[in-house]
């Protein structure tokens, strides 16, 4: 197996060594944006199968970087779908579609035919590289699918992302930190699936032969605030919400302690109110389903990240 890593000073294969794979894995440093590079590494090691999962995946940080979320989220789409088609590479290609190109929602719920209408410079991005893909399928009668994938998380989940920004800040809270978490849009609802669950059903969709798009989503819908009432009470909390808006704030009731505020620094130029997917085609085809729902993903994630700051986990996720 290989794998592309960003040049730079330091690698990050933090999260490779703690899934104890990094020695199966032969590491290339290359800039999936330079053609050159990627023609120089598909041409050296002839992939059989290709999983584009690189992205400047940060919502978020898409509208501060507009040009290098296009350039990482469609040029490279470009580069590696050229590769193949010139070189005549066989191989299956797999791209990292996304719920969030379905953006202020068109239908309820979403699935493979709802029009895409995206609001964020990443999901205008993803869209093009999803447009690119079935492209190449049709033009050139190339082996290539997309899964758009609802929102997926995990213990290894980065920090900057909502629902491990709750739970790492739940258990410093618990851990008897006095900093209160400082969140933006609650009110934004989310099919949270659990990313071990995704990762099964991305091998799936290039392995069924039918060169075809599949939704994956668990079909249950919660919001930030959810989440996060459901994680601290995992915690051991009794959270109760106060105020609304920019003044909602979340207090446990046993402590007093304020357990998160809103800050409108968190608040996105347009954001998604609500995403919930339909998984009816994925399942007909290859009978995949999400075994984990979100109070066990919660568990694990919370049990983790007490675990981390107990000590009798090692984790750095900034590597
Ligand atoms: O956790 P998020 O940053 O994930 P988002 O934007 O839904 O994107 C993730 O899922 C997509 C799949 O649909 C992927 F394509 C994408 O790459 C990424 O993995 O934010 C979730 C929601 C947003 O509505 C955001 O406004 O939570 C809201 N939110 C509220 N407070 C916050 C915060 N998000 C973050 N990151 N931080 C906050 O403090």
């Amino acid at each position: 197996m290989h794998a592309c890593l960003r040049r730079g000073s330091t690698p990050k294969t933090g999260r490779l060594k703690f899934l104890d794979i990094i020695e199966k894995i032969t590491i290339h440093q290359v800039d999936i944006t330079d053609y050159v590079s990627v023609i120089k590494l598909f041409t050296l090691i002839k992939p059989n199968r290709v999983y584009n999962l690189a992205a400047q995946s940060f919502v978020q940080d898409s509208f501060e970087n507009p040009t290098v979320t296009s350039r990482i989220n469609f040029d490279a789409v470009i580069n590696m779908l050229e590769a193949i088609k010139i070189f005549g590479i066989e191989t299956k290609f797999y791209q990292a579609s996304t719920s969030e190109m379905f953006g202020h929602v068109l239908s309820d719920p979403q699935d493979e035919n709802t029009p895409f209408n995206p609001m964020s410079p990443y999901a205008v991005s993803k869209c093009c590289a999803h447009y690119l893909v079935k492209n190449y399928r049709v033009a050139y009668g190339m082996e290539c699918v997309s899964g758009i994938l609802f929102n997926h998380e995990s213990e290894l989940r980065g920090r900057e992302f909502v629902t491990r920004k709750i739970t790492s800040g739940i258990a410093r809270i618990a851990n008897g930190d006095t900093e209160t978490i400082k969140l933006g849009n609650c009110d934004a609802k989310r099919d949270w699936g659990y990313a071990p669950d995704y990762v099964d059903a991305m091998q799936s969709i290039v392995e069924n032969g039918k060169n075809t798009d599949y939704v994956v989503a668990t079909n249950v819908v919660s919001s930030v605030r959810d989440f996060f009432i459901l994680s601290a009470k995992i915690a051991g909390f009794q959270p109760e919400i106060e105020g609304a808006g920019l003044n909602e704030k979340c207090v446990d009731t046993l402590s007093g302690k304020i357990l998160y505020e809103v800050d409108e620094k968190f608040y996105r130029p347009s954001d998604v109110a609500y995403l919930k997917g339909n998984n009816k085609k994925i399942f007909e085809d290859v009978g995949w389903s999400p075994k984990t729902n979100l109070p066990q993903m919660c568990e694990k994630m919370v049990a983790f990240d007490m675990d981390l700051l107990s000590g009798s986990l090692q984790f750095d996720y900034t590597i």
